[in-house]
Protein backbone atom coordinates (compact mmCIF):
# COMPACT_ATOMS: atom_id res chain seq x y z
CA UNK A 1 0.00 0.00 0.00
CA UNK A 2 1.14 3.77 -0.27
CA UNK A 3 2.26 5.27 2.90
CA UNK A 4 1.71 9.21 2.76
CA UNK A 5 5.68 10.55 3.36
CA UNK A 6 4.78 13.76 4.99
CA UNK A 7 2.34 12.47 7.63
CA UNK A 8 0.81 15.95 9.36
CA UNK A 9 1.86 14.77 13.23
CA UNK A 10 1.57 17.02 16.65
CA UNK A 11 5.01 18.49 15.45
CA UNK A 12 3.35 20.38 12.48
CA UNK A 13 0.35 22.04 13.74
CA UNK A 14 -1.69 22.72 10.29
CA UNK A 15 -1.31 26.45 10.34
CA UNK A 16 -4.16 29.13 9.37
CA UNK A 17 -3.53 30.43 5.39
CA UNK A 18 -2.32 33.54 5.48
CA UNK A 19 -4.23 36.62 5.12
CA UNK A 20 -4.23 38.10 1.68
CA UNK A 21 -4.12 41.68 3.56
CA UNK A 22 -0.71 41.18 5.91
CA UNK A 23 -2.05 42.96 9.34
CA UNK A 24 1.47 44.17 10.61
CA UNK A 25 2.43 46.11 7.19
CA UNK A 26 3.45 49.96 7.73
CA UNK A 27 3.06 51.52 5.01
CA UNK A 28 5.40 54.38 3.39
CA UNK A 29 9.06 53.69 4.52
CA UNK A 30 12.14 55.89 4.87
CA UNK A 31 14.59 54.70 2.80
CA UNK A 32 18.22 56.39 2.73
CA UNK A 33 21.78 54.69 1.22
CA UNK A 34 24.00 56.92 2.87
CA UNK A 35 25.75 54.96 6.22
CA UNK A 36 27.62 51.83 5.06
CA UNK A 37 25.40 48.63 5.89
CA UNK A 38 27.69 45.96 6.94
CA UNK A 39 26.53 42.04 6.28
CA UNK A 40 27.00 41.58 10.39
CA UNK A 41 24.17 43.66 11.05
CA UNK A 42 21.71 42.76 8.34
CA UNK A 43 22.13 39.11 9.49
CA UNK A 44 22.14 40.22 13.16
CA UNK A 45 18.47 41.96 12.75
CA UNK A 46 17.43 39.09 10.58
CA UNK A 47 17.46 36.01 12.76
CA UNK A 48 14.55 34.74 11.55
CA UNK A 49 15.78 33.98 7.90
CA UNK A 50 17.49 30.96 7.35
CA UNK A 51 20.73 29.72 5.33
CA UNK A 52 20.15 30.24 1.73
CA UNK A 53 17.85 33.58 3.02
CA UNK A 54 15.22 31.25 3.28
CA UNK A 55 12.23 32.15 4.98
CA UNK A 56 8.47 30.73 6.04
CA UNK A 57 5.95 32.51 8.33
CA UNK A 58 5.95 30.68 11.43
CA UNK A 59 2.33 31.30 12.32
CA UNK A 60 0.15 30.64 8.71
CA UNK A 61 0.45 29.18 5.82
CA UNK A 62 1.29 30.64 2.63
CA UNK A 63 -0.68 30.62 -0.62
CA UNK A 64 2.84 30.75 -3.18
CA UNK A 65 5.82 30.27 -2.53
CA UNK A 66 7.97 32.94 -4.04
CA UNK A 67 11.55 33.46 -5.58
CA UNK A 68 13.32 36.82 -5.50
CA UNK A 69 15.76 36.58 -8.13
CA UNK A 70 18.51 39.25 -8.34
CA UNK A 71 20.59 39.49 -11.78
CA UNK A 72 23.64 40.19 -10.48
CA UNK A 73 27.51 41.35 -11.06
CA UNK A 74 30.44 43.16 -8.98
CA UNK A 75 27.43 45.23 -6.42
CA UNK A 76 27.80 43.83 -3.15
CA UNK A 77 27.47 47.20 -1.70
CA UNK A 78 24.11 47.26 -3.45
CA UNK A 79 23.53 44.22 -1.88
CA UNK A 80 23.74 44.80 1.45
CA UNK A 81 21.08 47.43 1.62
CA UNK A 82 19.23 45.39 -0.55
CA UNK A 83 19.23 42.65 1.81
CA UNK A 84 18.89 45.12 5.04
CA UNK A 85 15.35 46.96 3.42
CA UNK A 86 13.91 43.64 1.90
CA UNK A 87 13.88 40.85 4.06
CA UNK A 88 11.62 42.87 6.83
CA UNK A 89 9.61 43.78 4.33
CA UNK A 90 9.06 40.60 3.16
CA UNK A 91 8.84 39.13 6.27
CA UNK A 92 6.01 41.66 7.18
CA UNK A 93 3.76 40.76 4.08
CA UNK A 94 3.86 36.87 5.11
CA UNK A 95 5.71 35.25 2.49
CA UNK A 96 7.54 31.97 2.02
CA UNK A 97 10.26 32.59 -0.15
CA UNK A 98 14.10 32.15 -0.96
CA UNK A 99 16.62 34.65 -1.93
CA UNK A 100 18.47 33.71 -5.17
CA UNK A 101 21.55 36.04 -6.43
CA UNK A 102 22.14 35.08 -9.71
CA UNK A 103 26.24 36.40 -10.22
CA UNK A 104 26.40 36.39 -13.97
CA UNK A 105 19.45 31.03 -14.66
CA UNK A 106 17.64 28.76 -12.42
CA UNK A 107 17.43 24.89 -11.14
CA UNK A 108 16.38 25.38 -7.72
CA UNK A 109 15.43 22.80 -5.00
CA UNK A 110 12.38 23.83 -3.42
CA UNK A 111 9.07 24.20 -5.74
CA UNK A 112 8.77 27.69 -6.05
CA UNK A 113 5.35 28.71 -7.86
CA UNK A 114 5.88 32.35 -8.18
CA UNK A 115 9.56 34.59 -9.46
CA UNK A 116 10.43 37.59 -8.50
CA UNK A 117 13.14 39.47 -10.83
CA UNK A 118 14.31 42.26 -9.09
CA UNK A 119 17.87 44.72 -9.87
CA UNK A 120 20.36 44.75 -7.31
CA UNK A 121 19.87 48.66 -6.98
CA UNK A 122 15.92 48.81 -6.25
CA UNK A 123 14.42 49.21 -2.71
CA UNK A 124 10.85 49.34 -2.63
CA UNK A 125 9.15 52.55 -0.27
CA UNK A 126 6.42 51.22 0.84
CA UNK A 127 5.54 47.66 1.97
CA UNK A 128 1.72 47.18 0.60
CA UNK A 129 3.85 46.87 -2.30
CA UNK A 130 3.08 42.71 -2.09
CA UNK A 131 5.39 40.73 -3.54
CA UNK A 132 3.52 37.76 -4.90
CA UNK A 133 2.00 36.73 -8.33
CA UNK A 134 -1.22 37.14 -9.37
CA UNK A 135 -3.65 36.05 -12.30
CA UNK A 136 -0.90 38.44 -14.65
CA UNK A 137 2.27 39.25 -14.61
CA UNK A 138 3.21 41.70 -12.17
CA UNK A 139 5.15 45.07 -12.92
CA UNK A 140 6.14 45.98 -9.27
CA UNK A 141 8.44 48.89 -10.07
CA UNK A 142 6.40 51.40 -11.51
CA UNK A 143 7.01 54.86 -9.31
CA UNK A 144 10.94 54.79 -9.03
CA UNK A 145 12.67 57.87 -7.44
CA UNK A 146 14.62 58.51 -11.16
CA UNK A 147 11.38 59.09 -12.79
CA UNK A 148 10.31 61.23 -10.87
CA UNK A 149 8.03 59.21 -9.27
CA UNK A 150 6.44 57.60 -12.37
CA UNK A 151 6.44 55.49 -15.25
CA UNK A 152 8.86 56.52 -17.72
CA UNK A 153 6.47 54.99 -20.46
CA UNK A 154 3.48 53.41 -20.82
CA UNK A 155 4.88 49.80 -21.74
CA UNK A 156 8.33 49.97 -19.29
CA UNK A 157 8.39 46.71 -17.47
CA UNK A 158 11.86 47.37 -15.84
CA UNK A 159 13.37 47.24 -12.62
CA UNK A 160 11.04 44.08 -10.45
CA UNK A 161 8.76 42.38 -12.24
CA UNK A 162 7.14 39.27 -11.13
CA UNK A 163 5.50 36.27 -12.98
CA UNK A 164 3.91 32.87 -12.22
CA UNK A 165 5.54 29.56 -13.04
CA UNK A 166 2.76 29.59 -16.03
CA UNK A 167 3.25 33.01 -17.26
CA UNK A 168 6.84 32.53 -17.32
CA UNK A 169 6.15 29.31 -19.34
CA UNK A 170 3.84 30.83 -21.25
CA UNK A 171 5.80 33.43 -22.59
CA UNK A 172 8.80 31.06 -23.11
CA UNK A 173 10.69 32.07 -21.12
CA UNK A 174 12.94 35.55 -20.73
CA UNK A 175 14.97 36.81 -24.25
CA UNK A 176 18.95 35.34 -24.34
CA UNK A 177 20.13 37.36 -26.78
CA UNK A 178 20.28 40.38 -25.25
CA UNK A 179 23.82 41.65 -24.82
CA UNK A 180 25.05 45.17 -23.07
CA UNK A 181 22.55 47.27 -21.92
CA UNK A 182 18.35 48.13 -22.62
CA UNK A 183 15.65 46.46 -24.58
CA UNK A 184 15.21 43.25 -22.49
CA UNK A 185 12.44 44.19 -20.31
CA UNK A 186 10.92 45.81 -23.61
CA UNK A 187 11.12 42.14 -24.99
CA UNK A 188 9.59 40.85 -22.00
CA UNK A 189 7.18 43.32 -21.99
CA UNK A 190 5.97 42.04 -26.07
CA UNK A 191 5.88 38.43 -25.25
CA UNK A 192 3.45 39.47 -22.15
CA UNK A 193 1.54 41.54 -25.02
CA UNK A 194 1.55 39.05 -27.73
CA UNK A 195 0.45 35.67 -25.80
CA UNK A 196 -2.42 38.09 -24.35
CA UNK A 197 -1.86 38.45 -21.14
CA UNK A 198 -2.17 42.23 -19.53
CA UNK A 199 0.28 43.77 -17.04
CA UNK A 200 -1.12 43.69 -13.49
CA UNK A 201 0.56 46.89 -11.48
CA UNK A 202 -0.08 48.57 -7.95
CA UNK A 203 -1.25 51.95 -7.22
CA UNK A 204 0.95 54.95 -7.99
CA UNK A 205 1.67 56.02 -3.81
CA UNK A 206 2.89 52.20 -3.29
CA UNK A 207 4.62 50.89 -6.16
CA UNK A 208 7.70 53.25 -5.08
CA UNK A 209 11.48 52.66 -5.15
CA UNK A 210 14.50 54.55 -4.25
CA UNK A 211 17.45 53.28 -6.69
CA UNK A 212 20.96 53.39 -5.21
CA UNK A 213 22.37 56.24 -7.76
CA UNK A 214 25.71 54.45 -9.26
CA UNK A 215 27.93 54.74 -12.86
CA UNK A 216 27.18 52.15 -15.46
CA UNK A 217 28.70 48.95 -15.16
CA UNK A 218 32.13 48.24 -16.87
CA UNK A 219 31.40 45.99 -20.39
CA UNK A 220 27.74 46.72 -20.02
CA UNK A 221 27.68 49.53 -22.99
CA UNK A 222 24.09 50.29 -24.46
CA UNK A 223 23.49 47.67 -27.09
CA UNK A 224 23.06 49.45 -30.30
CA UNK A 225 20.92 46.56 -31.91
CA UNK A 226 18.06 46.96 -29.14
CA UNK A 227 15.71 49.06 -30.76
CA UNK A 228 15.89 46.41 -34.10
CA UNK A 229 15.66 43.72 -31.73
CA UNK A 230 12.59 44.89 -29.77
CA UNK A 231 10.67 45.15 -33.53
CA UNK A 232 10.80 41.16 -33.85
CA UNK A 233 9.87 39.62 -30.72
CA UNK A 234 7.07 37.87 -32.50
CA UNK A 235 9.28 36.25 -34.70
CA UNK A 236 12.39 35.99 -31.89
CA UNK A 237 10.35 34.33 -28.97
CA UNK A 238 9.57 31.14 -30.00
CA UNK A 239 13.35 30.09 -30.51
CA UNK A 240 14.92 32.43 -27.81
CA UNK A 241 13.63 31.67 -24.36
CA UNK A 242 13.88 28.82 -22.15
CA UNK A 243 14.89 26.37 -24.67
CA UNK A 244 17.37 27.98 -25.72
CA UNK A 245 19.36 29.04 -22.41
CA UNK A 246 22.70 28.15 -22.27
CA UNK A 247 24.78 28.37 -19.16
CA UNK A 248 27.02 26.09 -16.72
CA UNK A 249 26.74 26.70 -12.72
CA UNK A 250 29.97 27.24 -11.69
CA UNK A 251 29.62 27.27 -7.80
CA UNK A 252 25.98 26.90 -5.77
CA UNK A 253 26.79 28.49 -1.99
CA UNK A 254 24.38 29.10 1.10
CA UNK A 255 24.93 32.21 2.42
CA UNK A 256 23.13 33.52 5.80
CA UNK A 257 20.62 35.95 3.70
CA UNK A 258 20.83 34.35 0.35
CA UNK A 259 21.51 31.67 -2.12
CA UNK A 260 24.56 32.89 -4.13
CA UNK A 261 24.75 31.41 -7.72
CA UNK A 262 27.51 31.97 -10.39
CA UNK A 263 26.91 30.72 -13.75
CA UNK A 264 28.77 30.97 -17.20
CA UNK A 265 26.76 32.55 -19.51
CA UNK A 266 29.41 32.46 -22.39
CA UNK A 267 29.97 35.55 -24.61
CA UNK A 268 28.50 37.24 -27.27
CA UNK A 269 28.38 35.66 -30.42
N1 LIG B 1 23.57 43.19 -14.17
C1 LIG B 1 24.01 41.90 -14.37
N2 LIG B 1 25.02 41.67 -15.27
C2 LIG B 1 25.61 42.68 -15.96
C3 LIG B 1 25.15 43.99 -15.77
C4 LIG B 1 24.12 44.21 -14.88
O1 LIG B 1 23.48 40.94 -13.76
O2 LIG B 1 26.53 42.39 -16.74
C5 LIG B 1 22.46 43.42 -13.22
C6 LIG B 1 22.77 44.45 -12.12
O3 LIG B 1 23.48 43.88 -11.04
C7 LIG B 1 21.37 44.90 -11.74
C8 LIG B 1 20.59 44.80 -13.07
O4 LIG B 1 21.35 43.95 -13.93
O5 LIG B 1 20.78 44.02 -10.78
C9 LIG B 1 20.41 46.18 -13.74
O6 LIG B 1 21.70 46.75 -14.01
P1 LIG B 1 22.01 48.29 -13.76
O7 LIG B 1 21.61 48.65 -12.36
O8 LIG B 1 23.42 48.55 -14.13
O9 LIG B 1 21.06 49.01 -14.84
P2 LIG B 1 20.55 50.50 -14.85
O10 LIG B 1 19.70 50.62 -16.08
O11 LIG B 1 21.88 51.39 -14.98
O12 LIG B 1 19.97 50.86 -13.52
C10 LIG B 1 22.57 51.49 -16.21
C11 LIG B 1 23.73 52.48 -16.09
C12 LIG B 1 23.24 53.87 -15.87
C13 LIG B 1 24.41 54.82 -15.69
C14 LIG B 1 23.91 56.18 -15.26
C15 LIG B 1 25.06 57.05 -14.84
N3 LIG B 1 24.55 58.28 -14.29
C1 LIG C 1 14.41 52.19 -22.33
C2 LIG C 1 15.14 50.85 -22.51
C3 LIG C 1 14.80 49.93 -21.37
C4 LIG C 1 15.15 50.62 -20.04
C5 LIG C 1 14.42 51.97 -19.95
C6 LIG C 1 14.78 52.73 -18.68
O1 LIG C 1 14.78 53.08 -23.33
O2 LIG C 1 15.53 48.72 -21.50
O3 LIG C 1 14.77 52.77 -21.08
O4 LIG C 1 16.16 52.91 -18.65
N1 LIG C 1 14.76 50.29 -23.79
C7 LIG C 1 15.55 50.36 -24.87
O5 LIG C 1 16.66 50.84 -24.85
C8 LIG C 1 15.00 49.78 -26.18
S1 LIG C 1 16.88 53.66 -17.47
O6 LIG C 1 16.40 55.04 -17.47
O7 LIG C 1 16.53 52.92 -16.22
O8 LIG C 1 18.33 53.60 -17.69
O9 LIG C 1 14.78 49.79 -18.94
Amino acid sequence: PEVPSALPGPTAPTLPPCPDSPPGLVGRLLIEFTSPMPLERVQRENPGVLMGGRYTPPDCTPAQTVAVIIPFRHREHHLRYWLHYLHPILRRQRLRYGVYVINQALKEDAAYDCFIFSDVDLVPMDDRNLYRCGDQPRHFAIAMDKFGFRLPYAGYFGGVSGLSKAQFLRINGFPNEYWGWGGEDDDIFNRISLTGMKISRPDIRIGRYRMIKHDRDKHNEPNPQRFTKIQNTKLTMKRDGIGSVRYQVLEVSRQPLFTNITVDIGRPP
